[in-house]
């Protein structure tokens, strides 16, 4: 029999309007044993039940207390799942990724979620959580020595910020790689050149697949061209 994860949505967003956590739990414990991947169950069943959670408290049919039970249930849930997304064998040095919301932005389960895939597909993750002040990450991430940043930002308010910060960023290191996404990159799929991003992708699996991909070919690349400069 095949697993239906849109039933498990379902019964998922039930469970949060409920605040049951344990029918929650249940859900996601038959979903594991049915052998669904943790990053499905992230992005098949927590992130669209938040989405209509997000409706119904839109709608008044939730208040904002319930609304914060849901998603403390929810990130309960991704605290109990995160430690199962171990890493796949980098080939080399695993790249670098920075991640945090821009200033102001509280919405960080997506970013969660996103660390966790960047961890399984062999990443060291540099996780800042939200509202990060803009003048703090260009040092952080020269700190660091960062490959990649990923800024997440839900609302269009960001725009002249998130415009700053990248432009920041990528002035201290022109070759820096930003990926961006977000609830406002959902909505407008110009914005993310607009701010100056140099990826995004509207899956978020298919972005962080991508961005992989990117940095083992450009790895490649310098270590091609390292191997053909002559030593002196
Ligand atoms: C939970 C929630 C909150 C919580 C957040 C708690 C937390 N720890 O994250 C709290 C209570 C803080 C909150 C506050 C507010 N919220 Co709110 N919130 C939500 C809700 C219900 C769920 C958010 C969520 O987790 N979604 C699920 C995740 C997985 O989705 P996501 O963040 O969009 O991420 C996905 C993609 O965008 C992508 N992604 C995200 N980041 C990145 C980054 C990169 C690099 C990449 C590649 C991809 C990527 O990956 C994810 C998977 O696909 C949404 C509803 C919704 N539609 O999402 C409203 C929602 C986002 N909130 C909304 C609003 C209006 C607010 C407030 C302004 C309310 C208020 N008046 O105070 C404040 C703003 C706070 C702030 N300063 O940021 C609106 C936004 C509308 C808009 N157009 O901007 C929404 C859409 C609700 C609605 N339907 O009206 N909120």
């Amino acid at each position: 029999m095949t697993y239906d994860l849109k039933q498990a949505e379902i019964t998922f967003t039930a469970a949060l309007r409920n605040g049951d956590e344990f029918a929650a739990q249940q859900v996601i414990s038959e979903a594991q044993s049915a052998g669904v991947d943790s990053t499905a169950i992230y992005l098949k069943i927590f992130a669209p039940s938040m989405v209509t959670i997000g409706e119904l408290w839109e709608q008044n049919e939730l208040s904002v207390a319930e609304e914060h039970l849901a998603t403390s249930i929810t990130e309960r849930l991704i605290g109990q799942m995160s430690p199962s997304f171990s890493a796949q064998q980098a080939a080399g040095e695993p790249g670098r990724v920075v991640m945090g919301c821009v200033a102001g932005e509280r919405h960080v389960l997506g970013l969660r979620m996103l660390a966790d895939i960047f961890r399984k597909q062999g990443w060291r993750v540099l996780y800042l959580g939200a509202d990060v002040p803009n003048h703090d990450w260009t040092r952080l991430v020269a700190r660091f020595n960062a490959d990649l940043v990923a800024i997440s930002a839900c609302a269009e308010r960001h725009e002249t910020q998130l415009t700053e910060l990248i432009g920041d960023l990528r002035t201290a290191n022109p070759l820096l790689e930003v990926l961006i996404g977000g609830g406002c990159f959902d909505r407008d799929q110009n914005l993310w050149r607009k701010v100056g991003a140099t990826q995004h992708h509207p899956d978020a699996l298919t972005a962080v697949t991508l961005a992989t991909a990117r940095y083992a070919r450009d790895t490649a690349r310098r270590n091609d061209s390292r191997a053909l400069t002559p030593k002196i």
